[in-house]
């Protein structure tokens, strides 16, 4: 029974599966979602009716929720454990992937919202030639999935100007402080390599790509960390499915609003 990932190449919720499946060794068949409205394909929403990547089919099974199947993984894949034996380090491993999820106040959507912030937006002022709200309004709604449109209309009329910005730096910062405290230890949860770290190393890299490595300037056990896990081989399954395009929008405009993200997590 073969394993199958619809997924998308720079969504950095299925970005965690293909990072978990490299760390367990396990072959899977690539089902490369656009997310240009081909999520809402009845033959998708018939597997996630939530019409977001990850969703993984195993045989006959299909999961979805990225956290979920980074679970499923390794009760269906026992070989390579990615979860802590110790009761206490896996108590922990979940509590931190649950802040991820937390819907409008966790780190998922954070990630999302600096990264529309910094880069994105901009391809829509570019298709609305300017930041007018009255031409960006079209742009918005041909464009964006009429559940995100809610909170990020703000970040694309102001980019890093809207006060959400401010606040989803800010979680990151401390979810930051937190790692930091924990990284006594090699790992963030317990003396190996764990899910916790499958987790976030794709929000990690998203945070250096729009020049946000200022928040691990002074962490050194951060910075020592994210450069064990770019030594892994499971390092590729986030960068290499990056689109130059994409890479280039985030390294761009991540370049040029570097200062003033810095001085924003001061104010
Ligand atoms: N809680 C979900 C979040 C999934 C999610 O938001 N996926 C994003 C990509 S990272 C997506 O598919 N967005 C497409 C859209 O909003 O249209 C999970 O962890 O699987």
């Amino acid at each position: 029974m073969g394993l199958t990932l619809y997924h998308h190449n720079s969504s950095v919720c299925a970005a965690k599966i293909r990072v978990a499946l490299a760390e367990k060794g396990l072959p899977w068949d690539s089902r490369l979602m656009r997310l240009d409205g081909d999520q809402f394909d009845p033959a998708y929403l018939a597997l996630n009716p939530a019409a977001v990547v990850p969703t993984l089919v195993h045989g006959g099974t299909v999961v979805t929720e990225s956290n979920v199947i980074l679970e499923y993984l390794d009760d269906a894949f026992p070989e390579n454990p990615l979860r802590p034996d110790d009761p206490a380090e896996r108590a922990a491993a979940r509590a931190l992937m649950m802040r991820l999820d937390d819907g409008s106040d966790g780190l998922h959507h954070a990630a999302s919202v600096l990264t529309y912030a910094i880069a994105y937006r901009m391809r829509l002022v570019e298709a609305a030639g300017g930041t007018d709200p009255d031409r960006l309004r079209p742009a918005i709604e041909a464009n964006m999935n009429p559940k995100s449109r809610v909170w990020l209309e703000e970040v694309v009329y102001r980019g890093v100007e809207a006060p959400i910005v401010r606040t989803c730096l800010l979680r990151f910062d401390r979810l930051l402080d937190n790692f930091e405290a924990r990284l006594t230890d090699q790992w963030l949860t317990g003396p190996r390599y764990s899910v916790t770290e499958a987790a976030y190393t794709s929000y990690m890299v998203r945070l250096e790509m729009l020049h946000l490595g200022f928040l691990w300037r002074d962490r050194p056990r951060i910075a020592r960390w994210f450069d064990r896990l770019k030594a892994r081989p499971s390092f590729a399954e986030i960068t290499d499915w990056y689109t130059p395009e994409n890479g280039q929008a985030l390294a761009r405009y991540g370049a040029e609003n570097a200062a003033r993200m810095e001085a924003l997590l001061h104010e």
